[in-house]
């Protein structure tokens, strides 16, 4: 259900339920937590690039799952949070190439990408409040920070299924690529990050995230404390090296 393939240093996670449009079960939920895990527990993983098998990223919680069961959604929420916390704690560049419909929580996952590819014609849509719902998977904390309160409302109450021309103006994803070339390009960038000075980047989105919660004198603090850890890197001392003799760095991601 989550297909995993190593390309030199970038762990490609593929959910492969292309016949239910990948939409999210507890047990692919699971797979993909263990897949992100282990990416946090391995060295050699420097990026990861996350993206669906078929015509959609991701059609959100698999609305079969509990058949005529009541389910307890709270109870089933902490597979969902987990998945989240991974992805958001990962110190690590999260590269996610959306393929096709990103709905509900697959929407959610997506936008948990620090760098979000979309094909031309995939389309985005909150979709909690059609069914009934509340906005999870931590979009109500990320979507009013990447697109503003104004366009959040709108998004959340009305739930339009946008596409990804609007997503890519909004803010939602950072480039478009033609839908045959989604993967080549996504893991091109994955790549390319995955070559780069990994606890630097590790660390700025540490400090991204942190900085929603901390004051100014904080964050200053923060930002102070995790310099001195970049500058004992390897790659700070490689990369100055590189500069002073002009050529491009080689950085070891230590
Ligand atoms: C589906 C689904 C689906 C099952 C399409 N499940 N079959 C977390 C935990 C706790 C509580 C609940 O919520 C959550 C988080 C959430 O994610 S809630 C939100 C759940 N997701 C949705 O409400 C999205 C529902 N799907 C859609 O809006 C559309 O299907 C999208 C935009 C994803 C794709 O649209 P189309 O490309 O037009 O495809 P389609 O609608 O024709 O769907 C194709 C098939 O896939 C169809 O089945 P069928 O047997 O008729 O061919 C759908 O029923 C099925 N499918 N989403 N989430």
């Amino acid at each position: 259900m989550v297909e995993k393939a190593r390309h030199e240093g970038v762990l490609l996670l593929t959910l492969n339920r292309p016949e239910r449009l990948n939409a999210l079960t507890g047990a692919l939920l699971d797979e993909l937590y263990a897949a992100l895990e282990e990416a946090r527990e391995d060295g050699a993983v420097r990026a990861l690039l996350l993206t669906g098998a078929g015509r959609a990223f991701s059609a959100g919680q698999d609305l079969g799952e509990f058949g005529e069961e009541k389910p307890d959604y709270e109870g089933h929420l902490r597979r969902y949070n987990r998945v989240v916390r991974a992805l958001a704690t990962l110190e690590k560049p999260v590269v996610v190439a959306v393929n096709g419909a990103a709905a509900g929580a697959g929407m959610s996952l997506a936008l948990w990408g620090d760098l979000r590819l979309a094909a031309i014609g995939a389309t985005f849509s909150t979709a909690f409040v059609r069914i009934g719902l509340v906005p999870d998977s931590g979009l109500s904390f990320l979507l009013p920070r990447l697109v503003g309160l104004a366009k959040a409302q709108e998004l959340l109450y009305l739930s339009p299924r946008i596409s990804a021309e609007e997503a890519l103006a909004l803010g939602l994803v950072h480039r478009l690529v033609p839908a045959e070339r989604l993967l080549e390009e996504a893991l091109r960038l994955a790549q390319g990050l995955a070559e780069g000075p990994t606890r630097a980047l590790g660390l700025t989105k540490k400090l991204l995230l942190e900085s929603f919660r901390l004051s100014l004198e904080e964050a200053l603090d923060l930002e102070a404390i995790l310099q001195g850890e970049a500058g004992r890197t390897l790659d700070h001392e490689e990369g100055v090296r590189a500069f002073r003799e002009k050529r491009p760095p080689r950085f070891q991601g230590r």
